[in-house]
């Protein structure tokens, strides 16, 4: 017998961190978490295995079919988007061959089982394109079918992840003769920019108000890569993992779209300023626009509704702007920075 488990990839990331500790805790599931980096030595306990290993390896892939029956796939791993800009080739191969992979391994298993399995995929405000300022500042609460002109290689990823999701779900093999209807089930969450006080995100473009909070926690400068009057949707991360973990308990019959926006506040990059130097008075902290980086965040709706998701599972964030600082970050921050502050 193969035992049942919940696969997470991209396990060391920020949201793989977040989502191994909750789960994990509960005691509720066997976890079998992948990445190409160590795990971190607190996460080793709460997994049933890690492995060290790339989701282009199929072979990888093929003995993980073998020994386990996968219930629920949360797909994390990818290359974000400053990265993604340095060589956007090989974002393709990891952020959509990856995918495709691990789609395939979903089918594999919803057929072996008889029941689907679920996919719970993060995508981002980054499928998102706005062709100049002027049109973003107009355009108000941004729907998912809206402005899916994304600029960057991450962008276009993420936006075509969600269509091989849905085509997975709705149409996989759609002319063949023994073509079934247990597929996979997929469901995606475009998210805003993340802030955690536990992790520092690496290769993004929404990093600025992270990077200025966990500098300023550590007594180090702080030079800001857009200007202070950019904005962009946040959200803490228990927010994003409670996000999750709601859209893959909803009942299937619930949901009338794959994709949905999920967020809490719309800061500017000033606001960051103002609350992080509230909390840190002594922090260094410049603006110093990066033009070619800041191209990508103008191309980002300001605020995105998620209305779908309120109506759909429930979804409302529990952290807006003061208590996301006041009663999350800074707390705990602090807290993990003491010897620093000393
Ligand atoms: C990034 O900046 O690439 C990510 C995202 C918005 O998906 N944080």
């Amino acid at each position: 017998m193969r035992k049942e488990i919940v696969l997470i990839t991209g396990a060391n990331g920020e949201m793989g961190h977040g989502l191994i500790a909750h789960l994990g805790a509960t005691k509720k599931y066997s976890i079998v978490a992948m990445d190409v980096q160590p795990l971190d030595d607190f996460l080793k306990p709460l997994c049933e295995r890690f492995i060290l290993g790339d989701i282009l390896d199929l072979m990888l892939l093929g003995r993980l079919v073998s020994e386990f029956e996968i219930r629920t796939i949360y797909h994390l791993a990818s290359i974000l988007s400053t990265k993604a800009e340095y060589n956007p080739e090989t974002a393709h191969r990891v952020n959509v061959e990856g995918m495709l992979n691990l789609l395939r391994l979903a089918v594999e298993q919803s057929s072996w089982q008889g029941r689907p399995v679920k996919f719970i995929y993060p995508s981002s405000i980054a499928a998102y394109g706005m062709p100049n300022l002027e049109t973003k500042q107009k355009a108000g609460k941004v729907k998912e079918s809206e402005w899916n002109m994304p600029i960057t290689m991450y962008g276009c990823n993420k936006l075509y992840c969600e269509h091989l999701g849905r085509y997975y779900t709705n149409n996989y093999r759609q002319l063949a003769a023994d073509h079934t209807k247990t597929t996979v089930d997929f469901r995606a969450i475009r998210f805003p920019g993340l802030v955690s006080s536990v992790t520092v995100p690496t290769g993004g473009t929404s990093d600025y108000g992270p990077e200025m909070l966990h500098h300023a926690a550590q007594n180090l400068p702080y030079a800001c890569f857009v200007r202070p009057d950019t904005a962009l949707p946040f959200m803490v991360m228990p927010d994003a993992i409670r996000s999750l973990l709601m859209l893959e308990a909803a009942p299937r019959e619930n949901l009338s779209q794959l994709v949905y926006n999920v967020t809490s506040f719309s800061p500017t990059a000033q606001d960051f300023y103002d609350q992080v130097k509230g909390a840190f008075p002594k922090a260094e902290i410049t603006f110093e626009p990066d033009l070619a980086r800041q191209g990508i965040v103008d191309s980002w709706p300001a605020v995105v509704d998620d209305s779908a998701a309120a109506n759909d599972w429930g979804w409302q964030p529990e952290y807006n702007q003061q208590r996301a600082f006041q009663e999350y970050l800074i707390p705990t921050i602090k807290a993990r920075y003491a010897n620093c502050n000393d």
